[in-house]
């Protein structure tokens, strides 16, 4: 059996998306009072495919259909449930929970007005496409995983919607399953996991999945929860738990952090973390809020520093998996996405080229 990601930089970067994935369309979100455009919206994948699509180092492809039941082997039963429920509702209309029980134990994923039970924020609405569209983004992350066990050094899983707040029981932070979760159990079964979240966003479903599990190490740099989304998770303090106590790290940073301060962080922190744990493979949560231009994220990321930050990666010589999450500037997120992944190849290719051929 080959060892993950042994082949040589392809000649091009497999890239899974299916066209189910556009099918969806939140429509909008309250924000402070006001009804506003949802900046989770479809056109964000058409943004990156515009780049993807037309650049021959990159080969678009549908994914493989998710094995059945593998939802439900990483979310709770009821959730997926209550996704099933949804797919019956009229076409073109939209769920907003806006019951929240203290104790979620009481809910009927069968009852949409239970929908509250299940969720963590009123800002990620539920639709008759929505189960199908989170089910094709989950498989983008699956097929990516699946294509590093071939052999790819890389692979990059365009899954819209997006994955990260996810966690076992709870959907919210315009996410549904947790994709990098979904690609992490996949590669677990050849090693060590570690997962690098690069959101603005802390990624508190992918911690919390794995909060007590040492196979798998969780990082997370992001905007400082005193301040930003999700607010009750992201700080520095929350270290895992168990066994799985030191293989959770989190790197809040200031509103304004530039390029070179998140760099530095990145590399002395993070980076430094991963190499010290020693992976069989490494999962991207590549989210582009942090994206000085972004309407969400309130960092000063530069389209240049993502292919930095791609480099970087791309130089721990570590099988990658990258999963996309946030990033809410359609105009320049496909750009910024190409950036990096083209970082991703550089980087791999140029540490292969330094090491002596086999
Ligand atoms: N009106 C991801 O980036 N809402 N999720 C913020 C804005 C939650 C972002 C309020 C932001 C979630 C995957
Ligand atoms: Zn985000």
């Amino acid at each position: 059996m080959a060892a993950i990601g042994s082949g040589r930089p392809l000649a091009s970067m497999p890239v899974f998306f299916s066209e189910a994935q556009l099918e969806f369309e939140p429509g909008y979100e309250w924000a402070l009072g006001e009804k506003i455009a949802h900046p989770e919206h479809a056109a964000r994948a058409e943004s990156i495919l515009g780049t993807l699509g037309r650049d021959p180092a990159f080969e678009v492809r549908p994914p493989e259909s998710l094995p059945g039941g593998l939802l439900r082997r990483q979310h709770a039963d009821a959730l997926i449930t209550l996704y099933e429920t949804a797919a019956s509702m009229p076409e073109g209309e939209t769920l907003y929970p806006s019951v929240f029980p203290r104790d979620t134990r009481s809910g009927d994923p069968r009852n949409l007005h239970h929908a509250g039970a299940f969720c963590f924020d009123a800002g990620t609405p539920l639709s008759a496409r929505t189960l199908d569209a989170v089910t094709w983004s989950a498989a983008t992350a699956h097929a990516a995983a699946r294509a590093l066990m071939a052999g790819a050094p890389a692979a990059y899983a365009l899954s819209r919607p997006p994955g990260h707040h996810a966690t076992r029981d709870l959907f919210g932070g315009y996410c549904y399953v947790n994709n990098c979760g979904l690609a992490a159990r996949a590669l677990r079964r050849r090693g060590r996991v570690a997962i690098i979240d690069i959101d603005f966003h802390h990624g508190n479903g992918t911690q919390a999945l794995f909060y007590r599990d040492p196979q798998v190490l969780t990082v997370s740099l992001h905007g400082d929860p005193r301040e930003f989304f999700p607010y009750h998770a992201g700080y520095a303090d929350e270290r895992g738990a168990g066994r799985g106590l030191g293989y959770n790290l989190n790197l809040p940073l200031a509103a304004g952090c530039d390029g070179q301060a998140w760099l530095r962080t990145f590399d002395a922190e993070a980076l430094t973390a991963v190499r010290a744990y020693a992976p069989a493979a490494l999962v991207v949560a590549a989210g582009f809020d942090g994206y000085t231009k972004d309407p969400l994220g309130e960092f000063t990321l530069e389209t240049a520093d993502f292919e930095v930050i791609g480099e970087r990666i791309g130089r721990m010589g570590l099988p990658t998996v990258m999963v996309q999450e946030g990033g809410y500037h359609v105009a320049h997120l496909g750009r910024n996405v190409g950036a990096f992944l083209r970082g991703v190849r550089a980087g791999q290719a140029a540490l292969a080229r330094s090491l002596p051929a086999a």
